[in-house]
């Protein structure tokens, strides 16, 4: 075993000191990756990685860690990971650092893949003179058709990069190839050309297939609602006291309100109120045009609700923060009443929780994201476009979940890029990813994750019905945390 993980370091050109062998895992191909990747970043030029250049190493990742806060009731809720702003001035460079880390990120995923472990850097590719077989991980940059109707994609690295073509007469790798979107960040295999590569396979980062479903003994339930627009003058007020009436146990029938009680968790993914300025002439479909006394009514709309459910609230692109992503929490000026409320934790989109955690139970990981991104993909990504587009946005879930990123695509949202960090990267796959903002309500499964994009409590748009959605509001997402079994509850007309 000790001589499979100084072997493995070998072939990478490092020698590796036996005291530290003992300690690693060598069935762990993702943590041996990870020590690899991370002792390259950090010493240039050494070619021996012992016990104290890995010390160093452990200790730089912990200060990395965000200290988890903690929640001792029988309903707990801990932030995993959540966005800390960094007031630092913005540089060019911030954005090369941020790519960089994210290129790390994900291709330590797909290194760990069965077919990509000996993947060699693009640098490496050039310079082969026979036809060989290789494998390799890069960024799509770019991605053309030819005349013959094959297709070409550019793919960087760190070193280089590549042209690789894929034949129009691969049937299900040509569809996948047409289905990428640029930055995406993906492996290869096939064999060289005179400085191309023609493939034969195409790997996304993704998520495990084979995964079960992650249970808890007690029945209990999610709730999950977005896009309340509180303020606006299409908001449907009744329709969100009616859900408020049932989650508190008093309408319905005696098996409604009987599950209504069970309900611990609910989140609201974003867009909590309408927002002010969020667009030209936006004033004229505002019953509230103060962004305080939206809050306030918000506040006042959930603090109606039961105090043993707890509610997990992160901004969308109306809340009073910055557009830019990751957006941090809201402003704690214009959420005083809420934040009163002992049954609110509000965080950051996207964030990372974990809900319901206790002795003997790991808890379930919840992904928050309001889904900003979500209009590029619906517009621009076929097999969603095809498929149904604006109605079907836990297609586009989907498709994030196999990049293994909330954007892959410079400009498909607005962030801030961060230089040690990129928040956007889903670096632990979730129990559940949850998002709103097309205002319809979807669910699927995908491997071990459960998708729910929430509904909405705004009837359409003017500008909803010029460019022709059908939004679906004042449904409910219920999942039984027991069984797993997802109710969707209709508190509209
Ligand atoms: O977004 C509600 C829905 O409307 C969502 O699907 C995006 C779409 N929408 C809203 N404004 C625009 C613009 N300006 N361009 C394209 N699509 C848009 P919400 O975030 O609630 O406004
Ligand atoms: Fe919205
Ligand atoms: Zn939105």
């Amino acid at each position: 075993m000790k001589s499979e993980t100084v072997h493995f370091f070998l072939k990478k050109g490092i020698l590796l000191n036996p005291d530290l062998s003992e300690n690693l895992d060598s069935e762990n191909m993702e943590e041996l990756n990870n020590l690899f990747e991370d002792f390259s970043k950090y010493s240039t030029n050494s070619l021996i990685l012992n016990n104290s250049i890995y010390k160093s190493l452990y200790l730089e990742k912990e200060e990395d860690l965000i200290i988890p806060n903690i929640d001792n009731s029988d309903y707990p809720v801990v932030i995993t990971k959540e966005y800390a702003e960094v007031t630092k001035k913005k540089e060019v460079s911030d954005f090369t650092q941020h790519y960089k880390k994210r290129f790390n990120l994900i291709s330590k995923i797909l290194q760990s893949k069965r077919g990509l472990e000996n993947s060699i850097s693009i640098h490496k590719i050039l310079n082969k003179r026979q036809r060989e077989s290789v494998s390799l991980i890069g960024y799509v940059s770019s991605k053309n058709i030819t005349k013959n109707k094959n297709m070409i994609l550019t793919l960087e690295d760190l070193t280089g990069s590549i042209k690789v073509i894929i034949t129009k007469d691969k049937i299900p790798l040509f569809e996948d190839a047409n289905n990428l979107c640029l930055d995406e960040i993906i492996g290869i295999n096939g064999s060289t050309g005179n400085k191309v590569v023609f493939a034969d396979d195409l790997y996304f980062p993704d998520v495990p297939k084979n995964d079960v479903l992650k249970k808890c003994d007690e029945e209990i339930y999610l709730a999950v609602i977005s896009d309340v627009h509180v303020g606006s003058t299409m908001f449907l007020e009744n329709d969100f006291l009616k859900f408020i009436k049932w989650i508190n146990g008093t309408v319905g029938n005696s098996e409604q309100k009987n599950v209504a009680l069970k309900v611990k968790y609910l989140f609201v993914v974003g867009d909590l109120v309408d927002g002010v300025g969020i667009y030209p002439n936006q004033d004229d479909e505002l019953n509230i045009k103060d962004i305080f006394k939206q809050y306030d009514k918000f506040g006042e709309l959930i603090s109606m609700i039961r105090k043993d459910v707890k509610i997990i609230i992160c901004p969308g692109n109306h809340d009073a923060v910055r557009i830019a992503e990751p957006q941090p929490i809201l402003d704690k000026d214009y959420i005083k009443t809420i934040l009163k409320l002992p049954n609110v934790i509000s965080v950051t989109n996207p964030s990372f929780v974990n809900i319901h955690a206790s002795e003997g139970f790991e808890g379930f990981d919840v992904l928050l994201y309001h889904g900003y991104s979500f209009d590029y993909y619906i517009n621009n990504v076929g097999i969603i476009r095809n498929n149904g587009g604006y109605d079907r946005p836990d297609l586009v879930m989907k498709y994030l979940l196999q990049k293994r990123h909330l954007a892959p695509s410079h400009g498909s949202t607005l962030f801030i890029p961060d230089p040690d960090d990129d928040f956007l990267t889903i670096t632990k796959v979730p129990d559940f990813f949850l998002a709103g903002h097309v205002h319809k309500p979807a669910i699927n499964q995908y491997g071990k994750v459960t998708n729910i994009c929430g509904s909405c409590w705004q009837s359409k748009t003017p500008f909803q019905e010029k460019v022709g959605h059908k939004p679906e509001p004042s449904k409910v997402q219920l999942v039984n945390l027991k069984t797993r079994e997802i109710k969707v509850m209709n508190f509209g007309e």
